[in-house]
């Protein structure tokens, strides 16, 4: 047997090095190819003004939500960096990843000097930022988040013009789901798409021509949706009718599956604006419904409940139509990703795509991924040990094609 791994110390710096060095796509981030413009977030003072900052520093400052929402960016970063980084410890995640990135970057995180870091990035050309961060995330490729509704989007992609490859599309139709009646009806009537409020078979048939249309302008890897905690399936509402009669097919005819990411409630505290949202468990007789009723049609599935995950894995079992995904937003925790990773490979074997980034600005991407590759290197270190115990003995080959798989393998097998 070739390379064949027996000593545990042998062991566990194979498989540290293996998911050290394979290079990830990353399914589910908000980031633009440069043609984009503005869209596309970098930088120091973006990476302090990240929403998940924004929700921690008022817990400890006493500046208004009014005073702190009329400050310019550059102030707003500064009042985060005083709260959060120099009046106390950043010890929080979401803190911890901008030492991690500053100082991935080569950065002098001990001087805690704001201005150096923002001089560092004053003389920076994106392109060549782009080609940095890739380098030192060992990312392949990012998957974005492409909303046809959005004003600033929509005109870059019917312009046709054409980005750097590695970042693929997805298509978000958080609009048509979410909000049919008060927004979308009416965008689609004004993009020329022949629709209605009372959802008539022709308005239908518009929705599926709106959606036929867009997946070949975009290319897109998938067609997304976050949901809140009480969606359910079948539904007697226009998302559910849209779900049945428009987003299954259309899935299916064009081989673009459906990434459901379920748990989201919206504006909790509308103060917050972006950093707002709260979640709730949801009830996955939804999905089982979904997944049964449609075995022909392909979902990609994320929640943001951890109180969901373990009955995702279960569902997962049942459905091979099922692709579980990524630790989502308040669940991108290193004691949340560690347990939810440990419990999915336990339930589910290499048959899952164990991390996404949602990194918003492009540096992220660096501590998002460093963090979580080590967390994902720990469980399966532990893992193959166990196997080892138990008298199994894996090569350095095979280890480093499970990585592979692992780190977008099974993303494309799922979606080709
Ligand atoms: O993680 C986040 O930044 C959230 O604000 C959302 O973008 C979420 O990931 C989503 O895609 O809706
Ligand atoms: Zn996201």
């Amino acid at each position: 047997m070739s390379e064949a791994v027996i000593s545990s110390q042998n062991l566990r710096d194979t498989v540290i090095e293996a998911v050290q060095s394979q290079e990830v796509t990353d399914i589910h981030t908000h980031l633009f190819t440069p043609p984009f413009g503005d869209l596309l977030l970098w930088g120091v003072d973006e990476l302090i003004t990240y929403h998940y900052l924004i929700a921690e520093t008022f817990r400890k400052t006493e500046v208004s939500y009014e005073k702190f929402w009329r400050m310019s960016k550059t102030e707003q970063a500064d009042l985060i960096w005083q709260t959060l980084f120099i009046e106390n410890s950043p010890i929080s995640e979401a803190c911890r990843g901008i030492v991690t990135t500053l100082n991935e970057l080569g950065l002098d995180v001990a001087s805690r000097n704001l201005q150096s870091y923002r001089d560092y990035f004053a003389s920076m050309k994106v392109e060549d930022y782009i080609d940095l961060v890739f380098n030192l995330a060992k990312v392949k490729e990012v998957v974005m988040t492409n909303d046809p509704f959005d004003s600033a989007e929509r005109p870059v992609w019917l312009s046709e013009v054409s980005g750097d490859p590695r970042f693929q599309s997805a298509l978000r139709i958080d609009p048509l789901l979410n909000a049919y009646h008060e927004a979308a009806c009416d965008q689609l009537s004004a993009f020329g798409y022949d629709v209605d409020r009372s959802l008539s078979e022709r308005a239908l048939g518009e929705i599926r021509r709106f959606l036929g249309d867009w997946i070949k302008r975009m290319k897109p890897k998938y067609m997304a949706v976050s949901l809140p905690p009480d969606f359910q399936f079948p539904e007697a509402s226009a998302r559910g009718k849209i779900i049945e009669a428009c987003i299954l097919p259309v899935s299916r005819e064009f081989n673009v599956p459906f990434a459901l990411m379920i748990g989201v409630k919206r504006a909790v505290n509308p103060h917050l604006q972006l950093a707002g949202d709260g979640m709730g468990k949801a009830d996955l007789t939804c999905l089982e419904n979904l997944l049964r009723e449609n075995q022909d049609n392909k979902f990609l599935v994320t929640l943001l409940s951890r109180e969901n995950q373990h009955e995702l894995c279960v569902l997962g079992r049942k459905f091979k139509n099922l692709m579980i995904f990524g630790c989502w937003w308040f669940m991108n925790n290193p004691s949340i990703i560690e347990e939810i990773t440990r419990e999915r490979i336990e339930l589910l074997g290499l048959s899952v795509i164990p991390q996404h980034s949602d990194a918003r600005i492009l540096d992220q991407l660096i501590y998002k991924w460093k963090h979580s590759r080590q967390l994902i290197g720990n469980v399966l270190a532990e893992k193959y040990q166990d196997l080892l115990d138990s008298g199994w003995i894996a090569t350095k080959a095979e280890i480093q094609r499970d990585v592979a798989a692992l780190f977008g393998g099974n993303f494309y097998r799922f979606i080709e």
